[in-house]
């Protein structure tokens, strides 16, 4: 289904064409029957050649009524662009335009109505009118469909041209992020509340739970409805009726946004661009009481401009807008601004940012998600979701993280660690950013809590076992009860030497080598493996391996029953 909102000057002839289309009257109110003008949005649905289903969204034209056409044509696909051949282009032709344009409405068919009425060079002169409007705008090249919808003059090449044009209309896309912001809430017989809305960003289903925003009302979907049929799911790019429990009618109203609970930041505050519509007589500034049009909504919003004081006409840049109640915005999304005073539209643009963390005076925003990281340094995936609608992977712990806010947790914590020394950092004095980093640090080790350099964290030069062979260095116990692996390990780092199935400290081993070096530099003729068992204080038991030890090292050379110098004997 695409959604098609109609557009132009009021009495041009939006309703009945809409009424001949669809068989539906759009003018639903009865005071809008009795003065024959649209008051509200007024909707209906029709099935072209192709079998493709379209809901119009039928705008009043009056200039009074702007608020409510606002209100409708925010999420369309397209639109029925309505110019009377009799009056041709008209103030509200120019301002629906406008309004379009800035919402990014990209496509349209026009249709010049009432030509039944008029001869054929008045026609002709409408038609060059509208040609010279709409040149340099998005319906520069948008077919031109001359109608009269009571007699049902080209009503068929119309709904030919909506075929095609909506052919090449992309169907709204689908992120998993259903919004609808709510143009009409009423009590439906039997029912209870049920709001409408064009759907975009994601599907409904029915038992669904949503949140009604700014209210923040929790509600569950019980029926839902398109075009006046039911159904379980609706995708985006519908219009929806949404049966609600957990909400009165007179709980929410137009402007409030249904979406799904805690996937939205509410936001108060938006950086957004602003085009400044270039017939504007005056600069946008601060000063001025200024509407914005968001959704479906209307607000009265503070405005700032970014940068320079003002904003000429014509122009493009950047504001802070001040919102009175929190809306479930992304950046993105497109808005309309209006004076209220001057009751003029003065441009529009597009958020940029739904939660700037920057001063106004330094802030510049764009809609890079690169910034809002950058801004932030250390932004949860849920959270960059909700502050830019991209779901990022996390680069850390469950953080989309900026590099040079790393780097600066990194060096913060190395700095930590190396002041804390061999004693070690307590992990639970970290916070969760700096455990994430933690976990991805090179060279450090956490154990029982307490996160230590690799080398000083290493647990083997305090084993047991090593300080039991220090205590005996020349008469060392044998490893009885010492785990195999980590005896393995003690001798692989060098800690531990193992000669003929008996073990030594590698420091027992160091002190056995001066002292019989300093035996040999008295008698350099050779010394016994008495003179070297007396030197150590041991028996011949631990001497004869600690001596083959020697040998195998060169610490020591065998010469018949004596030991001399051997290459590796260490200096006195
Ligand atoms: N002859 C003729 N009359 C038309 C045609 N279209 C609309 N009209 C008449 O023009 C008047 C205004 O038509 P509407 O359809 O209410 O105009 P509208 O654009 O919806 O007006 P607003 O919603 O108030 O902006 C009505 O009296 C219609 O009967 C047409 O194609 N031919
Ligand atoms: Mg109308």
């Amino acid at each position: 289904m695409h959604v098609v909102a109609t557009a132009g000057h009021v009495d041009h002839g939006k309703s009945t064409l809409v009424r001949h289309l669809t068989g539906t009257d759009p003018d639903r109110l009865a005071e809008e029957k009795a003065r024959g003008l649209t008051i509200d949005l007024g909707f209906a649905g029709l099935t072209l050649p192709s079998g493709r289903d379209v809901a119009f969204v039928d705008v009043p034209g009056h200039v009074r009524f702007l608020k409510n056409m606002l209100a409708g044509v925010g999420a369309v696909d397209a639109c029925l662009f309505v110019v009377d051949a009799g009056e041709g282009w008209k103030p509200q032709s120019e301002e629906h335009l406008r309004i379009l344009q800035l919402l990014g409405i990209d496509r349209g068919v026009v249709a010049v109505t009432k030509v039944a009425a008029v001869d054929e060079q008045t026609v002709d002169i409408a038609r060059l009118d509208v040609d010279d409007h709409v040149s340099g705008t998005f319906l520069a090249a948008a077919d031109v469909v001359e109608v009269d919808a009571p007699t049902g003059l080209g009503l068929d090449d119309l709904r030919s041209s909506l075929d095609r044009l909506l052919a090449g209309t992309p169907t709204a896309l689908d992120r998993r992020r259903p919004r609808l912001w709510i143009d009409r809430a009423f009590a439906a017989r039997g029912s209870g509340t049920v709001v409408t809305g064009t759907l975009t960003g994601g599907a409904l289903a029915v038992g669904m739970e949503l949140e009604v925003e700014p209210p923040g009302r929790r509600v569950r979907v019980r029926g839902l409805q398109s075009l006046g049929r039911d159904h379980d799911r609706l995708p985006p790019g519908t219009r929806a009726a949404v049966n609600l429990a957990g909400i009165g009618h007179g709980e929410t109203a137009r402007g409030d946004a249904l979406v799904e609970p805690d996937r939205w930041h509410r936001t108060r505050t938006v950086d957004a661009s602003l085009e400044v519509l270039d017939h504007l007589s005056h600069p946008v500034s601060r000063r001025g009481a200024y509407l914005a049009y968001v959704g479906s909504g209307e607000h009265p919003v503070r405005l700032r401009v970014l940068g320079p004081d003002t904003l000429a006409p014509g122009s493009r840049g950047l504001v802070r807008l001040h919102l009175p109640g929190p809306l479930p915005l992304l950046p993105g999304d497109r808005y309309v601004l209006r004076e209220s005073g001057r009751a003029e539209t003065v441009g529009g643009g597009e958020v940029l940012d739904v939660a700037p963390v920057l001063p106004a005076a330094r802030a510049r925003p764009d809609r890079s998600v690169e910034r809002v990281v950058a801004e932030r340094g250390w932004v949860e995936v849920d959270e960059l979701e909700r502050l830019t609608g991209v779901r990022r992977p996390a680069d850390l712990g469950r953080w989309v993280v900026d590099g040079e806010a790393v780097v600066a947790a990194t060096d913060r914590l190395r700095a930590a660690l190396a002041a804390a020394g061999p004693a070690g950092v307590d992990t639970a004095t970290l916070d969760d950013q700096e455990r994430a980093v933690l976990d991805g640090l090179d060279g450090v080790v956490v154990t029982g809590g307490t996160a230590r350099p690799a080398s000083a964290a290493d647990p083997l030069p305090d084993h047991p076992y090593l300080v039991a062979l220090l205590a005996e260095p020349f008469s060392p116990p044998p490893p009885d009860g010492v785990d195999r692996g980590q005896l393995r390990r003690l001798v692989q780092q060098g800690l531990v030497v193992e000669r003929d199935g008996v073990h030594f400290a590698a420091a027992a081993v160091a002190e056995a080598a001066a002292r019989v070096a300093r035996l040999l530099a008295a008698e350099p003729e050779g010394i016994t493996i008495g003179r070297v068992r007396e030197a150590l204080g041991t028996t011949r038991k631990w001497a004869v391996p600690l001596l083959a030890h020697l040998d195998a090292t060169g610490v020591t050379r065998r010469r018949g029953d004596l030991r001399v110098a051997g290459p590796r004997l260490p200096a006195t």
